[in-house]
C-alpha cells in the first residue's frame, strides 16, 4: 500500500472545528500559470454554463463560448475533464488527494469539476449556501463522523484584503443548522470570515460548511478551480455518465473515482463496494 499523506494534528483539529482547511501553495507556479491560461482557452469553447431566466437556479446548458471572453470577465463552467488531461490529474493530485481520503475514506467519487472567474464589479454582493442543496442542507455530521460530500477549491490569483472575491467561510458552521431563511446571511453578516490567499492554495471544505463568495472590488478577476467528492453511495451527484473516450483516457483510480467500477453497473454496485477499492484507492493499483 502506498504511502498516503495524512492531516497533521493541526490540520484534523481545524477541519473538526472550523470545518475546512488552508493548504498553502498546493499547486506550483507553474501549475497556477498552466490552468491559468487553461481558462482562458476554455472559456472561448463550447461546454455547460447557468442560464439564468432560461434555465431553473443551479442548474447548467450548453453554450458555445462563455458570455464575457475578457479572461477577467464572469465565468462559471462545469465539467472540465475533457478539456485537457491536467484536469483528470488533479482529481488525485496525491497532494490534496491523499488529505480527501484521510479525510473521507476510501469509499468515495469524484463528484463534479468546475472553474468560476468572479469578475471585479460593483454589481455582484456576494452570497452565503451551503453545498448539496436543499436535501443535503438539513443533514450535518458529528465532528468525528466521515463527511458526506467536501470540495476542494483551488486559487489561480491571489487574493489580498476584503472584498476581493474572496472565499468566506463561517467557522463551526458545518455543525449548525442553516438558516432556512437566509436572506440575513452574507459574507458581511457577523461570523463571516473572508479568507486571503495566494494563487496555488487550496481550501477543503465540507458541504455544510456555510460558505460563498465576497464581493469583488479588486479591480482584477478571482480564478479558481473546484473540485468536489462524494461518498460512493451519493453515487456522482453532480457529473452525469462521463463519456467512455474520457474514461478511457484515464488511471485506473480516475476511472474508478468517475464511477467506472470494472463492470457494468447493477442493483447493488453502489451499496457494497469493489472487492479492490481500497487497493484502487490508497493506489496500489492506480
Ligand atoms: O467563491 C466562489 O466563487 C464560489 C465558491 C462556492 O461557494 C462554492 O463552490 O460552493
Amino acid at each position: 500500500m502506498r504511502n498516503m499523506r495524512t492531516l497533521t494534528d493541526a490540520q484534523r483539529l481545524q477541519w473538526e472545528t472550523d470545518g475546512y482547511i488552508v493548504l498553502e501553495g498546493a499547486l506550483s507556479p507553474d501549475e497556477v500559470a498552466f490552468f491559468s491560461d487553461e481558462l482562458d482557452e476554455v472559456r472561448k469553447q463550447p461546454g455547460y454554463e447557468p442560464r439564468p431566466g432560461e434555465l431553473p437556479r443551479g442548474h447548467y446548458g450548453w453554450v458555445d463560448h462563455a458570455d464575457d471572453l475578457d479572461a477577467d470577465g464572469f465565468m462559471d463552467r462545469r465539467d472540465l475533464l475533457p478539456y485537457h488531461k491536467a484536469f483528470r490529474d488533479l482529481i488525485d493530485k496525491p497532494e490534496i488527494f491523499d488529505l480527501v481520503v484521510d479525510i473521507m475514506g476510501p469509499y468515495i467519487l469524484f463528484s463534479m469539476s468546475q472553474a468560476i472567474v468572479r469578475a471585479s464589479t460593483d454589481i455582484f454582493p456576494g452570497y452565503t449556501h451551503t453545498d448539496g442543496g436543499e436535501g443535503l442542507r438539513r443533514i450535518r455530521v458529528s465532528e468525528t463522523s466521515r463527511p458526506i460530500a467536501i470540495k476542494a477549491m483551488y486559487l489561480l490569483s491571489d487574493v489580498e484584503g476584503r472584498d476581493a472575491g474572496n472565499f468566506t467561510v463561517f467557522p463551526g458552521s458545518h455543525l449548525r443548522r442553516f438558516p432556512e431563511d437566509n436572506s440575513e446571511l452574507n459574507p458581511h453578516t457577523p461570523g463571516a470570515v473572508q479568507l486571503e490567499g495566494k494563487a496555488g492554495d487550496c481550501y477543503l471544505f465540507s458541504h455544510s460548511l456555510w460558505h460563498g463568495p465576497a464581493p469583488n472590488h479588486s479591480g482584477q478577476g478571482r480564478k479558481t478551480l473546484l473540485y468536489n467528492y462524494c461518498q460512493m453511495f451519493v453515487r456522482a451527484y453532480d457529473l452525469g455518465q462521463v463519456p467512455h473516450d474520457i474514461v478511457e483516457k484515464c488511471t485506473p483510480r480516475q476511472r474508478r473515482l468517475l464511477g467506472d467500477l470494472g463492470y457494468e453497473f447493477r442493483p447493488g454496485s453502489y451499496f457494497y463496494v469493489p472487492e479492490d477499492q481500497k487497493e484502487v484507492i490508497y493506489g496500489t493499483a492506480a
